[in-house]
């Protein structure tokens, strides 16, 4: 028979966390049409929820910095050099393939050039731009790009990759913590994921070859790994409640729902190039490489996926991401460690299909034909964009002027998205989580050899030191 209650039993957790967004949205409704709360008391109402945002960010700094740290020491270098590489294989192909998908659905339904585009209010035209205006607007996004993308993603990139050019990971991390690039950022806005990223390869690659005494280094952020990963379980606990809140706090402060019958077509071009990616593209590559069945995969992770739907943050869904993977999935702790921090920042499937499409969609509304070359530059802005943007709501949007001065349009035309980003970015997020947790799953299948061999080598089991 069919063992429900097992059934329920084992996934309690997800079934509250799914139950709670109904109740929340329904509560949503129900206080928006009859209660109308002051400022002040739409913020006490969506406290509860705020808590649960908080307990998140806290947890990352100390998981990111153990589970980096162990996963790139335990491994020789060697071995890490080639799972980074496969990682980052991995990461460029199924976004490029992401912006492709993204680029073909809006040239084929072409949501910016019906009728629709006419009801849009134009308020951020730009008024007019000179020559100069743009080369200092060009040279201004490339020496920022320099400084958020280059350093601190490529610096990281190069040493998982090239483990033996480790100096170049102390140059980009002395690029990180120099400029405006603390390792730890203002906490508000999230952590500078990548520098600390960028921090904690050097230093795992250090331990690692230091012996006997950087074995008590290993085993205490092992263990640091262990005890963030059991607040993580408690924190959990807290999750449906805080998602309740904070669904129903959304929907109350929405101001303009008329917008998404506006933007109809462009949120339906983004959402089915998000559903095609992740129900499409994602499985049968995953398929492909791993021969199990893709779906049984997703739905492991599926109140991971439900989190980054409601919190919009790649990062502060981590720990979540983190635990469906090691706990449904029985991915190997040595994969994960390295491969989903990584992903989490660098990795957007999401967001770089909703840039591709949002900057076409932007063309179409301004009437602004684009040439083969320019969608070839948009394809390459956006997956660039989709690596500089921090894994934090929104992060996507800010990223955007890359793409549009990239082809000439202006950069004030952001403004016309602006008002249905936060529902997008629900959905982006989704997607970007499921493409990193998908990576972990590649990787380990790519990487068995190695991981087999480590297994009958090493004489410390640093998934249980203890
Ligand atoms: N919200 C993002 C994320 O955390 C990125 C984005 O804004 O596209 O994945």
């Amino acid at each position: 028979g069919w063992d429900f209650k097992g059934l329920l039993k084992r996934n309690w957790l997800l079934i509250a966390t799914i139950v709670s967004v109904l109740l929340g949205i329904g509560l949503g409704v129900v206080v928006r049409e009859y209660a109308s709360l002051s400022h002040l008391h739409k913020q006490y109402f969506g406290f509860p929820g705020e808590i649960l945002m908080r307990m998140l960010k806290l947890v990352i700094l100390p998981l990111i910095i153990s589970s980096m740290i162990t996963g790139v020491a335990a491994l020789d270098s060697e071995v890490s050099g080639k799972i980074g590489l496969r990682a980052v294989v991995y990461y460029f192909s199924t976004t490029i393939i992401a912006v492709i998908l993204g680029i073909v659905l809006v040239m084929t339904i072409r949501p910016g050039v019906s009728q629709e585009a006419e009801h849009i209010d134009r308020t951020g035209t730009t008024p007019n731009v000179t020559t100069v205006d743009t080369l200092l607007d060009l040279t201004n996004s490339f020496v920022e790009f320099l400084q958020k993308v280059c350093s601190p993603s490529v610096g990281g990139a190069v040493c998982i990759t090239f483990p033996h050019l480790s100096h170049i990971v102390a140059i980009s991390t002395c690029l990180n913590i120099t400029k405006d690039y603390k390792i730890v950022g203002s906490y508000s806005d999230g952590i500078n994921v990548l520098g600390l990223i960028v921090f904690c390869v050097a230093f795992g690659l250090v331990i690692g070859k230091m012996g006997e005494r950087g074995r008590i280094l290993l085993e205490f952020f092992d263990a640091l790994n262990e005890a963030t990963m059991r607040l993580v379980q408690i924190i959990m606990c807290y999750m449906p409640v805080g998602i309740l809140f904070l669904i129903a706090a959304k929907i109350i402060e929405v101001e303009d729902w008329e917008i998404f019958r506006k933007m109809g077509l462009y949120m339906v071009t983004v959402l089915s190039g998000l559903a095609i990616h992740s129900t499409i593209c994602l499985p049968l590559i995953y398929f492909a490489i791993v021969r199990k069945n893709p779906y049984t995969f997703t739905l492991g992770m599926a109140q991971a996926l439900v989190t980054a739907l409601m919190i919009s943050s790649s990062s502060a869904t981590l720990p979540v991401t983190f635990r469906c993977a090691e706990e449904n999935l029985r991915i190997d702790k040595r994969i994960t460690r390295f491969v989903l921090p990584v992903g989490a920042t660098i990795n957007m499937d999401g967001t770089a299909l909703y840039e591709a499409v949002a900057a076409i969609f932007i063309a179409q509304l301004n009437d602004y034909s684009l040439d083969v070359g320019q969608i070839v530059t948009i394809s390459i802005t956006a997956t660039v964009a989709s690596i500089g943007a921090a894994g934090v709501p929104n992060a996507g949007l800010v990223t955007m002027v890359i793409v549009l001065t990239a082809v000439g349009l202006p950069a004030n035309d952001v403004t016309l998205i602006v008002a249905v980003d936060w529902l997008l970015d629900r959905f982006r997020t989704m997607i970007n989580v499921l493409g990193d947790a998908y990576g972990a799953g590649i990787v380990q299948k790519l990487s068995r050899r190695e991981l087999e061999r480590m297994d009958i080598t090493s004489d410390v089991d640093v998934t249980n030191p203890f």
